[in-house]
């Protein structure tokens, strides 16, 4: 397969966003079982990111999430950033680690709670205004353990009173995504438990609000390509926030557990027109037992090469096959894409990026695992899990 210009330049704006948590120590409710060297500030854990991007080449931004990387001076976490090579990405909220949060946070039935949960949400627009960070992402782990525990109606209420209040104070140039997740923590309702859902609020609040897909949020066996699909027609797809998981949000490394789903779902992006700057192609993991640099390393070019992959549908094949009523043959089409090997043309690329062609082997040799061992001694970032 000769790649074509427009594959060439598809994959060189490719933009793949690291989230500073990922770097850090983090793990399941059982354990956190810590690594030496990992990064004890949020400016090391820039130096980290730095390193995934100095070896794809396609890793320019990094999503901070507050108040885990609260710092006094954003502007100096910027410059920072910028002398690495690097921006600061997604700004993520977090109201759901404190007490307070036990019945929800935005749509707690005390208004002295959501007020509280309020403020932090648009400190996180401040925090924006300093990094120039375009994206504020909103998880919010509400919902109730019980029916009957709360109004359901009543929640959707106050969850849209807060969400036009920090729409409100967005400025310009500046979105909210809404991501939402079935379960956990609340196991009988979630205030945001699907697409259709962050889609209706994201639809009333207008064109800044956006929808994000965290692959590790749905059902096993839904159809998430098709949601993908979806939103790209409506205008609503904000970005993602890639994983992968066996059993539920596992926050694995994206294209580990199912690489051909992470293949189906950028042919949708691609065929939606969504491989833009639009789109926010973030990393939402945990690496728990593994490395974590080389960990995210191989996640950045796990959805390069699904992209790489989706790039290569020949979509004139396709499109005639099934204007054909030929099943087969449109399956075949797809399939082909699938199977082959990007890898030579994505080390080609990187070459002519002046690039080491294989990242992996590059950060081995590069001695910065053992100098981080070496210098990071004493403290530990907090984190998810942690
Ligand atoms: C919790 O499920 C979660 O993984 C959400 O996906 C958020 O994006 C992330 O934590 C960080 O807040
Ligand atoms: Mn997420
Ligand atoms: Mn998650």
């Amino acid at each position: 397969m000769t790649p074509s210009p427009a594959v060439k330049a598809a994959l060189s704006s490719q933009a793949i966003e690291t989230p500073s948590w990922a770097y850090g120590n983090s793990g399941t409710r059982f354990k956190v079982f810590a690594q030496e060297g990992v990064p004890r500030t949020p400016f090391e854990k820039l130096d980290d990111a730095a390193r995934v991007h100095a070896h794809t080449g396609v890793a320019p931004t990094v999503a901070l999430h507050i108040p885990w990387d609260r710092v006094d001076d954003y502007a100096a976490l910027s410059d920072h950033a910028r002398e690495r090579g690097l921006r600061l990405g997604a700004i993520n909220s977090n109201v759901f680690q404190e007490d307070d949060y036990k019945l929800g946070s935005v749509t707690h039935p005390d208004p002295a709670v959501r007020r509280k949960a309020l403020a932090h949400l648009l400190e996180c627009v401040d925090i924006m205004d300093a990094t120039g960070s375009a994206d504020l992402k909103l998880w919010f782990s509400d919902g109730t353990n019980y029916p009957g525990q709360d109004d359901i109606r009543t929640r959707q209420d106050r969850l849209a009173e807060a969400l036009a209040a920090v729409y409100e104070r967005l400025g310009e140039g500046q979105r909210m995504l809404l991501e939402y997740k079935f379960f956990e923590p609340a196991f009988y309702m979630t205030d945001v438990p699907d697409w259709g859902t962050a889609y209706a609020h994201c639809l009333k609040l207008g064109p800044k609000a956006q929808v994000v897909v965290d692959t590790g949020h749905h059902a096993p066996g839904t159809n998430i390509e098709f949601i993908v699909a979806t939103l790209l027609r409506e205008g609503k797809l904000g970005g993602f926030d890639f994983n992968s998981r066996f059993y539920a949000d596992d926050d694995l490394m994206v294209g580990a557990a199912d690489p051909f789903q992470l293949f189906r779902i950028m042919y949708e992006v691609v065929r939606g027109g969504g491989l833009t700057p639009d789109v926010a192609f973030m990393l939402d993991q945990c690496h728990n037992i593994e490395p974590k640099i080389p960990a995210i390393i191989r996640s950045v070019m796990n959805v390069q090469e699904a992209t790489a992959k989706a790039l290569s549908v020949d979509a004139e094949a396709l499109a005639a096959a099934q204007a054909e009523g030929d099943v087969l043959g449109a399956n075949e089409v797809l399939m082909d894409a699938y199977h082959t090997d990007v890898r030579p043309l994505l080390r080609e690329l990187r070459a002519e990026w002046g690039l080491d062609p294989e990242p992996m082997a590059a950060y081995r040799r590069s001695g910065w695992a053992e100098r981080i061992v070496a210098e990071r001694q004493g403290g530990q970032q907090a984190g998810w899990g942690a």
